[in-house]
């Protein structure tokens, strides 16, 4: 069943592009005067020209490293570059949009001249460290309103480091055995998956709803003499016999963030990258990868913490700041939770 046969049979056999969809939504926007709706196009048309070079890449000479490290001292990957650029050209050209931060870039971009309201930070490729493996990666992107009206670097330097709680959309591309855009301006979930015979990102998974409670669990275990007490016990816990709480849990890990969550927010379950002694504020990063990824979970209906506090509700201090990171199913985060606290009360 290819992805029109699959939205035909979602949608009662009325096929709707991600374009048609945002116009269609817009309405939902008090202040919208299509600023967002445009926007949101805009990485739309960047994510279908990485999907290009990513299904060719092993093709053309553009996997492998570049050769130079990243501001965090990782290798950058051929792809890394070609994606960050393929976005950073769309957001600048789109127009709607003012400072734009990325995880390949060490400093905020301000896009000349513009008068956008928005702010984008993104993760253009999520996983790369996957790519020459052919295992799924992903482009994650979040955006927020500027909230002065005042040009100055300064200003918008402020603007960029907002709560996740202020985020308008959030939202990410995962280019696995389909290609899929899945996001939130706020008002649910949906997700597009990419027909690349007609090269439209059509609806598949309207009203995405995560399950209260998942089988299956992301970590990696290689870490497990790391954690901390009570993750220890819990993730033990998980892997104890009892039908009644659906345990063994299965235990499954991609290493590609985006495709980690995405199985989790359609199957239901918990990820998890917590703090540990090899990263005492966890690996992934606050602005965006926990934030967008924990707007997208709670809209389903889901919980995202970094073990004590909603994550949405962090006030950042720094771009590239890291943050411990546990989202999934309700009932499963909050149990994770009891674990973390229980062994902080006896420790005392
Ligand atoms: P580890 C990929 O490098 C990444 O940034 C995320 O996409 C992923 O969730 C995490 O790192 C995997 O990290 O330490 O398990 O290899």
């Amino acid at each position: 069943m290819n992805a029109l046969d699959h939205v035909a049979l979602q949608g009662g056999g009325k096929v709707i592009t991600l374009e048609q969809f945002i116009i269609e939504r817009q309405a939902e926007f008090p202040y919208a005067t299509g600023e967002l709706s445009r926007l949101l196009r805009d990485i739309g048309l960047a994510a279908k020209i990485i999907n290009r070079e990513v299904n060719k890449a092993g093709l053309v000479d553009i996997l492998g490293i570049t050769g130079e490290q990243n501001i965090h001292g990782e290798d950058v990957r051929k792809l890394d570059v070609f994606a960050n650029r393929e976005l950073i050209r769309a957001l600048s050209r789109g127009g709607e949009c003012c400072v734009i931060a990325s995880e390949e870039e060490k400093d905020i971009l301000f896009v000349p001249g513009s008068t956008g309201k928005y702010i984008v930070l993104i993760d253009p490729l999520d996983g790369s460290s996957n790519i020459d493996a052919n295992v799924t990666i992903g482009t994650i992107f979040s955006v927020y309103r500027r909230r002065s009206q005042e040009d100055s670097p300064e200003a918008l330097r402020r603007d960029v480091l907002q709560p996740g709680n202020r985020q308008v959309a959030a939202g990410y591309v995962v280019y696995g055995s389909s290609t899929m855009l899945v996001y939130t301006t706020g008002h649910g979930v949906n997700g597009f998956t990419l027909d690349p015979s007609i090269g439209e990102f059509l609806l598949s998974h309207p009203s995405i709803q995560i399950p209260k409670r998942g089988k299956i669990y992301s970590i990696n275990q290689g870490y497990f003499r790391f954690w901390e007490a009570g993750m220890q016990r819990y993730i033990e816990y998980l892997q104890e016999e009892d039908k009644s709480t659906g345990r063994p849990y299965s235990l499954r890990y991609v290493g590609t963030l985006v495709a980690d969550v995405h199985r989790t927010l359609l199957y239901g379950g918990i990820f998890l990258y917590p703090a540990s002694r090899k990263d005492p504020r966890g690996k992934l990063r606050l602005m965006y990868e926990a934030n967008p990824m924990a707007f997208i979970i709670e809209q389903a209906g889901g919980r995202a913490t970094d073990g004590r506090r909603r994550i949405l509700d962090i006030e950042p201090e720094s771009l590239h700041e890291r943050t411990p990171l546990i989202l999934g199913s309700e009932a499963d985060v909050l149990e994770v939770e009891r674990f973390l606290q229980e062994a902080e009360r006896t420790a005392l």
